[in-house]
């Protein structure tokens, strides 16, 4: 039963690698992020050092029953984030549509995830909900030649990792998993409150690679907390 319900919440590219190991795991990513199941408290800060002009190698991961996303690898030491005297190093950002993780029950179009991992190879996940709103110049270079198969690559010059985070790092944690295969629990999950914008064109560019989307199904808390700072 614990098995099925997992399989029922997979996207149907992922049905062939599904088995037996899934059942069990009852930590699972994404989630919906609602008023009524967040606590406020006082969240330890966050410190960002991103290099504000790094090279990006962007691949399209289209490849049926792993992830599916348009990927963009950054370079060694290109950033960092550092919370609870552990620092977590970036090695890539990748994108889902529609977004993974709900804001009170609703998807956004789409969602930004910032992979990092730490001197034991422990994930923690930056995540920021993406709206409709004016074109965002930053990601103007990916957007507007997204890697249309798996044997494109496209080299990014001079990208500015910065633009991708805000001012205000309110946010929403708690501990979850992969939201691709292989689902593995124990990582760290910090969904920023603050949405980024992007145009309604560059949205559509994402979404022409993936017709049927790219996110999973929100997965039961099982009684975890997610804990927030915005008042
Ligand atoms: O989908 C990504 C996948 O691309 C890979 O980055 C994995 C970490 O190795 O994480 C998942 S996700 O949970 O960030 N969606
Ligand atoms: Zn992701």
């Amino acid at each position: 039963l614990v098995s099925a319900l997992f399989v029922s919440g997979l996207p149907a590219a992922y049905a062939d690698i599904v088995d037996d190991k899934l059942a069990g795991m009852e930590a699972q990513s994404p989630i919906d992020i609602r008023s009524d199941n967040t606590f406020f408290g006082n969240l330890s800060p966050l410190t960002f050092n991103l290099s504000s002009s790094t090279t990006l190698d962007v691949i399209n991961n289209g490849s049926p029953g792993k992830e599916k996303t348009v990927r963009a690898n950054v370079a060694a030491g290109a950033g960092s984030i550092t919370v609870d005297g552990d620092t977590y190093n970036l090695a890539q950002f990748h994108f889902h549509t529609p977004s993974e993780h709900l804001e009170n029950s609703h998807a956004t179009p789409l969602e930004l995830h910032l992979v990092f991992s730490d001197a034991n190879s422990h994930l923690l996940v930056v995540g920021r909900w993406i709206n409709y709103g004016d074109t965002n110049a930053a990601l103007a270079p990916i957007f507007s030649n997204l890697p249309q198969t798996t044997a494109d690559h496209l080299a990014v010059n001079s990208f500015n990792l910065n633009s991708l985070i805000p001012d205000n790092l309110e946010s929403f944690r708690y501990t979850g998993s992969l939201t691709t295969p292989p689902f593995s629990e124990g990582v760290k999950w910090i969904d920023l409150a603050q949405p980024l914008d992007m145009s309604a064109s560059q949205v559509q560019a994402f979404q022409k690679l993936f017709p049927d989307g790219d996110a999973r199904e929100v997965q039961p808390l099982n009684g975890r907390i997610i804990l927030t700072d915005v008042p």
